[in-house]
């Protein structure tokens, strides 16, 4: 049997560490025809993995490539360096098997990626179908040309990019994380990932999901995820389980499926998601998710400008982010919000209408975090605007340094200025900037929870520390 090393080379463990899912999914969908073993990087660091390689000998080696930068504008992070350096270079120098990329961050930089590692093949997007086909060929001497959303290093093109509609829906994959990787270190600080559904059907103009998983919302059968959870559950026990999907609450009616079916047969376990989409919600889909076991959600509506709605292409509009933010008071659902200044015709005036929805509408508990910049990707409508407006040339690439695109009708300064200004005068609304939590603060909220016996998600807490720190002079 040939042997597959599959490797995570994330090592970033803000604002949590996360556990390698796709990777994991890989090695479960080549795991009867091929040896795998998963080596993840997230605490490891790439420490034990040259004589991982050399012990196990494997005839591939892949690499996931998840995030390339942190998309903060001022911050600055890029991991690639750290990737090279702990994982792709020391493999490389005690093994000459092809190496093979994949991964978030590669499915968007794919040609950038293939010629800064010298990789032999990757894989845009998905790769359960497609991995086995391209080991089955290399192994087989096969051509390789016909593959869909496949790279290599002879032609740094991605082959028939339209390649996802060949994909089957993401019904009946199941995810078993535990079982390739040791989930310990998780169990106290992460969570357990689940993925409903692949795929993204909304416009907005700087969002690479589309990309990564295909235009068409490709949901899982409720019973399938349920069954996912449960199995997890008894093998873990007390874990967070977190929905990974671009908007839990799509396709219309697909969250309120699931959480029936987790309802339905008495799954005890604490869930939460990212990315609640304001035009899909209801009081049924909060009463739901909360007997479901949802202790906490993301609202990522971006702005609360109709213009800036607008030129995002949200897809949604204020009344219907006000509605959600009234239910979600409403049903107590412990909430961080996202919101992203400096898309196309933002200016002071867009700017307030934002701060009004944030001072009127969000529960005084829940957290604020406002960024400033947008990351300009590639084969996104907003790379077309900046090359229109002149910001960038066509063609260029927005790999290093990343790009961002801030508007023209303010200046970077004031636009900062005003969210600082915001984050200073309003106790629960916190700058991109500002830093992690420090020690002391962590441990004084982890002894609060302690002994007040709290259970609710760790931001409320530390914004009450905060808050009250804050009035003491103390920061
Ligand atoms: C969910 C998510 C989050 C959640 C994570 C929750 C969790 N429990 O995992 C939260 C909100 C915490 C988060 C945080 C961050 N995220 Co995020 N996140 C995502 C999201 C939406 C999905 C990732 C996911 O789990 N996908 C599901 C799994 C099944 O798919 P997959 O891992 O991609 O694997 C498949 C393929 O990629 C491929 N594949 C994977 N590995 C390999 C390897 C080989 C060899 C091959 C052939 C194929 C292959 O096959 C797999 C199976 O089909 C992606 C966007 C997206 N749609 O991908 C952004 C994304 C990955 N995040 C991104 C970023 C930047 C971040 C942060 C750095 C932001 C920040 N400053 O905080 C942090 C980093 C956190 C960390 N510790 O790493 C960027 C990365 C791009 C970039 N600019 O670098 C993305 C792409 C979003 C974007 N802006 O475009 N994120």
């Amino acid at each position: 049997m040939k042997k597959v090393l599959l490797v995570n080379t994330n090592i970033e463990k803000a604002p949590y560490p996360v556990p390698p899912l796709g990777l994991c999914m890989l090695a479960r969908a080549c795991g009867d025809e091929y040896e795998v073993k998963v080596y993840d990087g997230v605490f490891a660091e790439g420490a034990g993995l040259v004589a991982l390689v050399e012990q196990f000998n494997p005839d591939f080696i892949g690499f996931s490539i998840r995030n390339i930068d942190d998309v903060v504008m001022d911050r600055e992070v890029f991991y690639m360096d750290e990737i090279l350096e702990k994982f792709i270079h020391p493999v490389k120098a005690v093994t000459n098997v092809p190496v093979l990329l994949g991964g978030s961050g590669f499915s968007i930089f794919p040609v950038d990626l293939m010629k800064m590692t010298g990789a032999d093949y990757g894989i845009v997007g998905e790769a359960e179908e497609i991995l086995p086909v391209l080991l089955y060929s290399i192994i087989n001497h096969l051509d390789t040309d016909e593959i869909p959303n496949l790279i290599t290093a002879k032609k740094l093109t991605v082959q028939k990019k339209s390649g996802f509609k060949f994909l089957k829906p993401a019904s009946g994959r199941f995810s078993d994380i535990d079982r390739w990787i040791d989930f310990n270190p998780y169990s106290a600080k992460g969570v357990y990932s689940i993925q409903t559904k692949r795929g993204c059907s909304h416009g907005c103009i700087y969002c690479t999901y589309p990309l990564i998983e295909g235009r068409l919302f490709r949901p899982r059968k409720p019973s399938d995820i349920a069954d996912e959870i449960e199995n997890a559950h008894q093998r873990l026990g007390h874990i967070t389980f977190e929905f990974v999907d671009s908007t839990f609450n799509d396709p219309k009616g697909h969250a309120e499926s699931i959480c029936r079916e987790i309802i339905r047969r008495k799954i005890k376990v604490r869930l939460r998601t990212m990315g609640i989409n304001p035009r899909h919600t209801s009081e049924e889909l909060f009463e739901l998710m909360l007997k479901a076991g949802f202790v906490q959600i993301d609202a990522t509506p971006d702005s609360a400008s109709p213009r800036l709605l607008g030129s995002l292409c949200k897809g949604f509009n204020l009344a219907e982010i006000q509605k959600m933010a009234l239910m979600i008071r409403k049903f107590n659902m412990p909430t961080m919000w996202f919101f992203l200044f400096g898309g196309p015709g933002e200016d002071s005036s867009t700017f307030h209408e934002t701060l009004d929805f944030i001072d009127a509408f969000i529960n005084p508990a829940d957290l604020v975090y406002m960024n400033a910049g947008l990351r300009i990707y590639p084969d996104t409508p907003l790379y077309k605007i900046a090359v229109e407006e002149g910001r960038i040339s066509a063609g260029q690439s927005v790999f290093r340094p990343p790009l961002y695109y801030y508007s023209g009708k303010i200046s970077k300064t004031e636009l900062d200025g005003l969210i600082r200004e915001a984050s200073l005068t309003r106790h629960n609304c916190i700058h991109a900037l500002e830093t992690a939590p420090s020690q002391e603060m962590i441990s004084e909220a982890v002894e609060t929870r302690r002994v007040q016996q709290l259970d609710e998600p760790m931001f409320r807490t530390l914004l009450r520390i905060r808050t009250a720190w804050r009035k003491a002079g103390k920061i």
